[in-house]
């Protein structure tokens, strides 16, 4: 597969993003990498848009800025995009509760995850009572492997609730 670079070939000179900051410590309130350059460029958008994300904006805490939140929700489209393409690696994790006494169903669990070993990087287990198991199963490999994997344990009959998380192996961001 073709590395891709989110940049798509832009350089800190290029028009389309504006100032470079170069390499200058960064403010307490942005917590940037200092070996990335930062970019100022200007951005237009309705006013009732800007109050709303500037109230989303104040809800994420004194940490988070307009340009930090900014960066996130690039960042997070980003992640989509490597989930759209069913060849892209990328790792996610299956959280799922269910009661061990349901009949099969941790056998089937099981069955299910030594069928993908090499996929599964690695799980948790918890007892959260005498009856009910909390398990956190991390998965790296193909997209559309992963997707399988987390279907086939959150459609297995039994299991209560059941999430599966996507994130990046971090490469491209
Ligand atoms: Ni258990």
């Amino acid at each position: 597969m073709e590395p891709h670079d989110h940049r798509r070939g832009m350089t800190p000179s290029s028009p389309e993003l504006g100032h470079c900051l170069g390499n200058a410590a960064p403010s307490p309130t942005e917590s940037v990498p200092c070996s990335k350059n930062l970019v100022r460029f200007s951005v237009a958008m309705p006013e009732d848009l800007l109050i709303a994300f500037d109230d989303l904006v104040a809800r994420r805490g004194i940490t988070n800025n307009r340009s930090e939140v900014i960066r996130d929700l690039v960042r997070d489209a980003l992640v989509d995009e490597e989930w759209d393409n069913p060849e892209q690696e990328i790792v996610g994790t299956v959280t799922m509760v269910y009661n061990h006494h349901t009949s099969d169903l941790t056998e089937t669990l099981d069955t299910i995850q030594h069928s993908h070993y090499k996929r599964i990087i690695s799980s948790m287990h918890v007892h959260l009572d005498a009856h009910n198991c909390l398990e956190i199963i991390a998965l790296r490999g193909k997209s559309e492997d992963v997707r399988l994997i987390a279907d086939a344990l959150l459609g297995t009959k039994g299991v209560k609730h059941g999430r599966l998380t996507t994130t990046t192996t971090g490469k491209y961001l």
